[in-house]
């Protein structure tokens, strides 16, 4: 069967291929009616351009040709072979690793150099005849997989999916060549709050790596559970991570299912960002160690939602051979450079214990070999040159840290935090910072929206998603999706490309997507969802 052609407003959506060429002008918005006719990739590649003429129909004769020698590129071979799955054909596609030429009715993965450098760009091309993906590294390879996914009809994302005469698999013709704007594409998940079980998480990486997000966040330790396991302190997650907001049981991962996780991520080109938040934030440290508190007194277990109340002793050397420790058996599990302190909304210490604190957790962090991340209170601290600091707070700026030379991670709560409730009407999440509606996450751009941050400072943009009210991964979601879909491209797409009217066409385009992936996601009306 042969695919419509999709010339119609092919010329409009061609955008410029690299950042020196003029700014070109936004595409028009697209007719719901022509969306069918259209490559709906979100994020919005830098380049695309639909081709008249038949796509590439897969068949069961096709085959994903893989070059020998590098194995993420066979691994990504092996993953587009199991997302096409069943839907051609009773097995899934073969993969074929062999350095030979490319013969007709293939998908070849090929690592060389393309238009654009970096680790993540890639160009794709399909044809009737043949798929090429080529990227310089395997990232970019895996990229311009989920962007060929995309060109594939929703229904084969249904894990029940069978092949079925009259639904052929077609991609349409068209070529992209894509780069992203920013290299931290993030989402942060609190499974403190309510804890998730790692097959939850799983599923989170790969909702997230479909829309090339490349950081996942855990916040493993607040006040109401202590999440990972730590041989040298086992009450942490014995003790400490036995309950939950609400009372419910809690959990923990243990240190081989962190590394599991953190396996499976990077598999997908995410990588795990852990953060133990200190020295505030700390109840379940204090309520699973007596010796961590300042008069020797193990606290109660913290079932509430307030904030701000629980301070680690800054001033007992305890306190810091407990630092060192935690770091010390996080970091030997996170192939990733980054740790985490958090750093937020400490109310119970002065100024100067404050400041004295984080700079010696900082010392720490760099003798274990990471790169230390705090919420942006961590701003006034003399910051080493490597330190990154996540900008959250909307009244505020980190701008006195970016003169001094750090890096920000932007995920400001009024558009990036994916708690907050869409509208009044949203039965989950908080409002504090407003609500942050599908158009809300997805309107801004990270290099205007705090003074004194421009795109230079910015490592990019990472979207949170606290739990006071995320008990289920059904919650996490409905308050995810779309807005997550929305905040990659906020990440990815250059920002004069970007425009509200044509992105929530082709986020419509996208229901069906969902739908067979079984997403709950939130079927917001302001969004024209394909059924
Ligand atoms: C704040 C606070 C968290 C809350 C969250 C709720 C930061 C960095 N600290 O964000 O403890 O869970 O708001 O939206």
């Amino acid at each position: 069967m042969i695919r419509p052609p999709i010339a119609v407003v092919a010329a409009s959506f061609i955008l410029a291929s690299c950042a020196k060429q003029p700014p070109v002008t936004r595409p028009p918005q697209v007719p719901a009616m022509d969306v069918s006719s259209f490559h709906h990739v979100i994020p919005l590649p830098t380049v695309v351009e639909p081709r008249d003429g038949m796509g590439f129909t897969i068949t069961a004769d096709t085959v994903v040709v893989v070059a020998p020698g590098d194995e993420r590129s066979q691994w990504t071979a092996k993953y587009l072979a199991d997302v096409i799955g069943l839907a051609a054909a009773p097995r899934p596609p073969r993969v074929e690793v062999t350095g030979a030429s490319i013969p007709p009715g293939a998908i070849s993965l090929e690592l060389g150099a393309t238009s654009t450098a970096g680790a993540e760009a890639y160009e794709l091309t399909v044809t009737a005849e043949r798929v090429t993906i080529r990227a310089n590294q395997p990232a970019g390879l895996f990229y311009g997989v989920q962007s060929f996914r995309q060109l594939l009809p929703p229904f084969i994302e249904h894990q029940a999916v069978r092949p079925q005469k009259g639904r052929p698999v077609v991609a349409a013709a068209g070529r992209v060549a894509d780069h992203p704007r920013f290299g931290w594409r993030g989402a942060m998940l609190d499974v403190s709050r309510h804890f998730l079980p790692v097959d939850d998480v799983k599923r989170f990486v790969d909702l997230m790596s479909i829309y090339k997000l490349n950081r996942l966040h855990l916040h493993l330790a607040d006040d109401q559970g202590w999440r990972i396991e730590i041989k040298s302190w086992p009450n942490l997650a014995t003790h400490g991570g036995a309950t939950q907001v609400g009372g419910g049981p809690g959990g923990f991962y243990t240190q081989e299912q962190y590394a599991d996780l953190v396996k499976y991520a990077a598999d997908r080109f995410v990588t795990i960002v852990p953060e133990i938040d200190m020295p505030g934030h700390t109840n379940a440290a204090l309520a699973s160690y007596a010796e961590l508190n300042c008069d020797g007194v193990a606290r109660e277990p913290y079932t509430g939602v307030e904030v701000g109340f629980s301070a680690l002793c800054v001033d007992k050397a305890i306190t810091y051979t407990f630092i060192d420790d935690v770091v010390r058996e996080i970091a030997a599990l996170t192939p990733g450079p980054w740790f985490h302190i958090g750093g937020d909304e400490v109310k119970t210490l002065t100024p100067d214990q404050y400041l004295r604190f984080i700079e010696r957790v900082q010392t720490i962090v760099q003798s274990n070999g990471k790169q230390m991340i705090g919420w942006d209170e961590i701003s006034p601290v003399q910051l080493l040159p490597t330190s990154v600091v996540q900008h959250w707070r909307v009244k505020t700026t980190p701008a006195e840290a970016v003169v001094k030379g750090a890096r920000v991670i932007m995920s400001i709560a009024n558009k990036a935090y994916l708690d907050m409730k869409y509208d009044t009407a949203t039965a989950i999440g908080l409002s504090w910072a407003g609500y942050v509606d599908v158009n809300t996450a997805y309107d801004w751009d990270p290099a205007t929206v705090a003074a004194g941050v421009p795109e230079s400072a910015l490592l990019g943009v990472e979207a949170p998603l606290w739990s006071e009210t995320v008990a289920t991964l059904a919650d996490v979601e409905f308050l995810a999706f779309p807005r997550l879909v929305g905040i990659a491209e906020v990440g990815w797409s250059r920002a004069e490309s970007r425009d509200w009217n044509t992105f929530k066409v082709r986020l419509g385009a996208h229901g069906p997507r969902l739908t067979a992936l079984g997403v709950n996601f939130h079927r917001s009306p302001m969004v024209p969802w394909q059924r």
